[in-house]
């Protein structure tokens, strides 16, 4: 696997873009040269002298829709200024991303992200020009940009050598399907409250096998999909039946109901 080496991002904000890219894990992948980033802006693609970018939309009805033809442009640009790419348009009704869409986009040596604005995009650009559809999640951003931010992030932690610790990626995607278990460090008593004693007996496979059953309970309380999607393993199993825990019972709600 060669891995990611370059993004394009199709946007009317490359501020918006190169700004957070400046910062966090994006910003250092990018600052080494790991990965290149491009944002192309389809008002550089518009050929009118408001150079705009959207219009109303045909048949009615509230807010305004991306022009066909400064995207398309736009596109096109990207897309022949390098390699061959996929084109990913962001938006509400695209696949929902998990870990293993993240895996699957991490693969690519280039991506170009398709952001959108205002009530949506012609769709003629979509049919002519966009390869995958991707989502974040069921609620409403107010464009692409907050969702490649979310996007980019994931894949790019997915590449050999971003993260400082290299195990971390795999070891992610082995307890994949399950919700994390909790985390304790200094003081060992702290308002009351101990660290479980487990974690201080210096047994490193009992520890292993308590945070295998808490991260189990966890799932199973908050993120019941998860278990079914990711069925239970024997030495989960196993670990379970050690640490049958009654702990947890009087913590605060961490999500799902
Ligand atoms: C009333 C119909 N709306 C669709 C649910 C219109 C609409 C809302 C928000 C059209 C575009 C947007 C802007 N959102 C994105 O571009 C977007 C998005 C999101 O809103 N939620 C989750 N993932 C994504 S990826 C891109």
């Amino acid at each position: 696997m060669t891995g990611l080496r370059r993004i394009d991002v199709i946007t009317l904000f490359p501020a918006w873009v190169e700004g957070f890219n400046s910062l966090g894990l994006t910003g250092r992948a990018i600052a080494e040269d790991r990965i290149q980033l491009r944002c192309w802006n389809p008002r550089d693609f518009t050929e009118d002298v408001h150079r705009s970018v959207d219009d109303r939309p045909y048949g009615g009805g509230p807010g305004m829709v991306m022009r066909p033809e400064p995207l398309a442009c736009c596109i096109e640009a990207a897309l022949s200024d390098d390699q061959p790419a996929p084109v990913i348009f962001l938006a509400p009704h695209g696949r929902v991303l998990d870990h293993a869409g993240a895996n699957h986009l991490a693969q690519r040596e280039r991506l170009i992200f398709l952001c959108g604005r205002y009530e949506g995009i012609d769709e003629r650009v979509v049919d002519e020009l966009v390869d995958e559809v991707w989502s974040i999640g069921d609620f409403v951003l107010s464009g692409g940009e907050p969702a490649v931010a979310v996007v980019m992030d994931a894949v790019i932690r997915l590449q050999p050598g971003v993260l400082g610790h290299e195990q971390s990626a795999a070891q992610d995607s082995f307890v994949a399907g399950r919700l994390d278990h909790p985390h304790y460090t200094r003081p060992a008593q702290w308002r009351e409250r101990a660290v479980p004693e487990v974690l201080l007996s210096g047994d490193h496979a009992r520890i292993e096998r308590w945070r295998c059953a808490e991260a189990l309970t966890r799932t199973d309380a908050l993120r019941p999909d998860l278990l079914a999607k990711y069925p239970v393993s024997a030495p989960e199993r196993a670990a379970l039946r050690e640490f049958s825990s009654k702990e947890g019972a009087n913590k605060p709600e961490t999500g799902v109901q």
